[in-house]
This record gives structure tokens, sequence and C-alpha cells, in this order.
């Protein structure tokens, strides 16, 4: 194992036993959302994939270690603390040698995982190529990672904070395999469609397994994007939630938000202007998340 990966005691068992783990990541408790929803929810998403089958193990960088498997105190003091660094695949080795608090994006979090041989990852969402792309350059690492990295991620799609056709060009240039698990379009986080048709649908764990398998197979690098659609019930009206994206984003451009704090100031702005609504949607589509990621886990152990 890699010497800054520390593993716990749950996740280091799985791991010798090659039991079925899930990864997650901490940029979303530390920056996603706000407290006490944010400690909650990761306590109960870890809940989830033990229900289902797997082992969690929630990531993140404290006092110079990768931490893969966190307690109930790590969770409480990502969710509180103020000073969190956010690292994606630039900041990695700088929060490690500095020794500083770090929560892990869903780049970090797939480096993290695969040092730790943790192939399945849940997550809400990824970043992507931002609006306004032709004037500011924004794409997330996530991309790059997932082109790179042989983790398995599993989300509700992307917000449409993103442009979204834009992100699944960039994708399909980097051999990224977007599947749509039960739908044949990208769901955009808190729809079930974005409008934007995918190449890939699956509608059973299994199939998805065997296709991890057959990629495993070939030896071809990177990862792999599985995209589960919010349930029926919890999902927001398209025209609603678009209208409050926009005004978000054009606040990020008025109050001159760049680099790492655009994502953070999008999400924390949605969540004030749809008065929580989008948080409880936020919460409903990870744990979609981490019951089919977990089978998802599973079935390929199986295999
Ligand atoms: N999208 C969400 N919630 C989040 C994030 C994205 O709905 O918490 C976080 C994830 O950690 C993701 C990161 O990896 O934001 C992307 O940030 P950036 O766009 O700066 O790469
Ligand atoms: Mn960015």
């Amino acid at each position: 194992m890699n010497k800054f990966v520390v593993l716990n005691e749950e996740v280091s068992k799985a791991l010798k036993e090659n039991l079925p783990i899930v990864a997650l990541e901490s940029t979303i408790i530390s920056h996603g959302m706000p407290y006490p929803q944010n400690v909650e929810m990761a306590n109960k998403v870890e809940d989830i994939i033990r229900q289902n089958g797997a082992v969690p193990a929630t990531i993140a960088i404290m006092e110079g270690k990768i931490k893969v498997g966190l307690d109930a105190e790590d969770l409480e003091i990502l969710a509180t603390a103020k000073d969190v660094a956010k690292v994606s695949r630039r900041d990695l080795a700088a929060v490690l040698s500095q020794k500083k608090l770090g929560a892990t994006t869903v780049a970090a979090t797939m480096i993290c995982a695969n040092l730790a041989k943790i192939k399945f990852f849940v997550t809400g969402g990824i970043g992507g190529v931002h609006k306004g792309y032709e004037e500011f350059m924004d794409v997330s690492a996530d991309l790059e990672e997932l082109a790179m990295t042989p983790v398995t991620v599993i989300c509700a799609g992307a917000k449409s904070i993103l442009d979204l056709p834009r992100t699944l060009e960039y994708l399909e240039t980097k051999g990224v395999p977007v599947i749509g698990y039960q739908t044949d379009e990208l769901p955009a986080f808190y729809t079930r469609k974005s409008g934007n048709p995918l190449n890939l649908r699956m509608d059973d764990v299994e199939e998805i397994a065997e296709f991890i398998k057959t990629k495993e197979g070939l030896g071809l690098s990177g990862g792999n994007l599985i995209v589960n659609p919010i349930p029926l019930e919890h999902e927001l009206d398209q025209a609603y939630i678009n209208s409050l994206i926009e005004r978000a984003v054009e606040e990020s451009v008025e109050q001159h938000v760049t680099g790492k704090d655009i994502t953070p100031f999008l999400l924390a702005r949605i969540v004030e202007l749809s008065d929580g609504k989008s948080l409880e949607a936020n919460l409903q589509l990870v744990y979609n998340n981490a019951k089919i990621g977990a089978q998802i886990a599973l079935a390929h152990s199986r295999k």
C-alpha cells in the first residue's frame, strides 16, 4: 500500500477478504452542503452502503495522511471546520506535505481510491465544463481524472450549473464511457432529464458489472461514469431549478468568483435561493446513488 494511505479497520479487513468497497468523497461534506445536513448525509450514506452489501470508505486528507475510512469524529470535523482545503489533483501533494486538513473532490477521491485499490466511488454529481467556457476555460479536473484513473464513479449526472453538452463532448474525446442506468439521457442532478442523449444505457447492475469486468480484461486505462437519475418523487421542476441556477451563475460572474471557489459558491447559493429544496433533492439523490453503487460493487465482486 502507498505510504500516505491509512485504512481503518473495516476497510482493511474488506480489502484482505476481497469484499466490495465503495469510496465516498469529502468535498461534498465540507464544501457541498451546509451543517448539520452534511454530516447527517455522510453517516447515512455509509449506512446505506452497508445495508446494500458493501463497505463504505469515505476519504479525506488528515495530518499528512490519506485517510480511507473515517470515523464519526472525522466526519464531524470535516463537516464543521472552517479551514478545510478543497483538494483536487493539483492540491493533493501540497495539502499532504503541509499537513493541512483537506476534503477530496471527485478527482482526488478517485486518485486516493485507486491508491487504496478501491474500484467504486459514489457521489452526488461530478464537475465538468463550466458555462462560459469560451471565456473562462473552466473545466473541472474531474473530467481528466475520469480519463486516467480506473475507478467507476456512480453519480446523478451533472448540474446544469455546467455546460452539459460540452461536458459530454469532453468525456467522449477522453474515451470515458458514460452509462445511463435505466435512462437514455444524461440526468441533470436535480432533474431526471437534461435533453442530452447518451449512447450507452444499462438496466441492471449485473450488466454494468459485466461491462466493468470486460473493460478490466482489456486493460484499458481510465474510469467509467454511471449516471443514475434522481428518484421521480424527489425530482425538482426543471424550469424552476434552472431559473435559480441561472441567477446563481450570473451572481458568480458579477462577484468575480473564480477557480475552485465557483462550484461551492453556486451550490450554496442554489440552496439559499431554493429555500432548502435543492438540498433535500441533493440528499435523496446521493442516497439513491449509494444504493445502486453498492449493488454494482457487490455484483462485480461476485464475478
Ligand atoms: N457537484 C455537486 N456537489 C459537489 C461537487 C460538485 O453537486 O460537492 C464537488 C465535487 O467534489 C466535485 C467538485 O468533484 O465539486 C468539482 O469542483 P471543480 O468544479 O472546482 O472541479
Ligand atoms: Mn474549475
